[in-house]
Parts: C-alpha cells; structure tokens; sequence
C-alpha cells in the first residue's frame, strides 16, 4: 500500500550571509551559514521524461533558501531549520514528500574554537484519518464546522470527507442518535498538534451552542497518524476500538477501503465486512 520511493534529490553546502543570533553583533555583522538539504521526492518520471516539469528544481530551491534566510530574522538556527523546511514542504507540495535539513554555522561567536555547530532536522507531510461525531444540536453544522476547521489550518491539506451517516449511540445507549463522518488529510502538525487541533474544534463547537451545557455537541478522534503506533497519556493511535464501531469503519470504508490497519494489517474494507459478520450471528 506505501509505494514511496526512496529517491532523493541533495544539496550539498549551499552557503548563505545572513545575520540570525541571540547576541546583537550577530545581527548587526551577519555571518556564514551553510545549507544542506535532501529532498524525499519520486524521480521516477522526470527520470522517464526528462523533462523539469516533473520535478523539484534545484536551482530554484536553493534560491528560496537563500532569499529566505536573508529576508527574515530568526534568534536561534532551531528555528531558521524548522521554518525553512515548513515553507519548502508547502512551496513544493505535491512533489516534496519529506526533507532533512541541515544548517550550519561555522563562525558561531562562542569564544571557544570549533569546526561548526549545526542542527540537522526531518520534516514531512503525514497522512491522517479524523473521526467525526455529534449527536447535539445541528449535528451536520457541528460536523461542517469540523470539517473546516481541519481545512483551515494552514498545515493541513483535505483530501477527502465521508458522507455523513445518522447511527444508533453505541456504548451508552440512553442518547439521541448520532451523525458520524471521517475524513483523510495531509498534515504537517505532529500528532500532539493534531489532537490540539482536534480539542479546539471540539470546544469552538460548544461554544457555539453554549445554551447546551454539559452533552458534546462534536467529537473529533484521531484514527490513524500514518501507519504509527502511539500510546502516550494523551494519545491512543489507532483509535483502539474502531474495530467494534460501524459508525467509524462505513465512514473509512468509503473514503479509503484500501487503508490497512497498522496493527492487524486488515484494510478498512475488510473491517468492515469482519463487523457486519459479527453482527450478523449475533
Ligand atoms: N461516539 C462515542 C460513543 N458512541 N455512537 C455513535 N453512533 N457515534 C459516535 O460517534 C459515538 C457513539 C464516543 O465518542
Ligand atoms: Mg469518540
Ligand atoms: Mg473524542
């Protein structure tokens, strides 16, 4: 199902004047930083066609790294790393699936000899499954308001949305009946940021209902964060009981049947079809 290649395009010491730093001569005298950069992206077809069209042109890259590290003023190169990269994964989205990236500073102004510091960085887009639900108020309103706010942040990319289901409540039984949905998404948010997000939409949610108190108007779940396996205090991914949930796996099985489960490998179809056996002799 992952058919990434391992292709890779370099760049090796692209040196920049530039004046980041904590201390103020930094700023005022600029200094040397080199650049080194491995690209994560398909050279198959450009490869076929030659043709420049189909790839990330290198040139070009190492122009916006020059300009972007002149233009702009940042205190630590933590920071000039993980901006840099951020804007290089969006400007050549659609073919920059990952990148290392390396900056240096060979003058760093310590006091003391050294060849360089640097820091060394991977960044890339993931892709992400969210489950969506509310049983309270508008629910499709809820659900949309969900939806957008996925689409809205900056760092994320829908690529696709479920029809929205109407489902008996499972679990606790005694409430009004839900509408569930999930989407897929590209992402550059790590899962901490993305249940972050999640939280926020959850509570944007309330807040426009705030007459209700109380019930959850929305309910926005992690299911999948690439093919990981987290389980930390905040995070449980897979979501662990998606296997017993129709109202998760008819919204996966529509949007991606292929998807396969990181942990028992089963497709979303498969699933599925597992579920509504089981229900059925039961
Ligand atoms: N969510 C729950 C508990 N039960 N039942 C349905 N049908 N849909 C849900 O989204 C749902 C539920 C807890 O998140
Ligand atoms: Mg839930
Ligand atoms: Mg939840």
């Amino acid at each position: 199902m992952h058919l990434t290649s391992h292709d890779e395009i370099r760049i090796d010491n692209l040196t920049v004047f530039a004046k980041h730093g904590v201390y103020k001569e930094e700023a005022v005298l600029g200094q040397k930083f080199t650049v080194s950069a491995v690209l994560c992206t398909d050279i198959r077809k450009p490869g076929l066609t030659d043709n420049l069209e189909n790839t990330i042109n290198y040139g070009e890259v190492c122009h916006e790294i020059t300009v972007f590290l002149t233009d702009r003023r940042f205190q630590l190169i933590e920071a000039c790393a993980e901006q840099l990269a951020e804007h290089l994964l969006v400007k050549y989205e659609g073919l920059l699936r990952e990148i290392t990236l390396e900056i240096h500073k060979p003058w760093a102004p310590i006091g003391l000899p050294l060849d360089q510091v640097s820091v060394r960085i991977h960044r890339g887009w993931h892709t992400a499954f969210l489950a969506l639900g509310s049983n309270m108020g508008d629910r499709k309103a809820m659900l949309d308001l969900a939806v957008n706010g996925i689409k809205n942040e900056k760092k994320n990319r829908l690529l696709k949305v479920s029809s929205f289901i109407e489902t008996a409540p499972y679990g606790y039984t005694d409430q009004d009946p839900f509408l569930n949905g999930a989407c897929m998404i590209r992402t550059l948010l790590t899962p901490e940021e993305l249940l972050d997000l999640c939280a926020s939409l959850e509570q944007e949610a309330q807040r426009v209902r705030r007459i209700h108190w109380g019930p959850r108007t929305l309910d926005v779940d992690i299911l999948f964060y690439d093919q990981e396996i987290i389980g930390t205090e905040r995070l449980n991914i897979p979501h662990p009981d998606m296997a017993n949930r129709d109202f998760v796996l008819r919204p996966m099985a529509e949007i991606a049947p292929w998807w396969s489960h990181p942990v028992t490998h089963l497709t979303m179809a498969q699933m599925l079809r597992n579920l509504e056996k089981q229900t059925q002799i039961s």
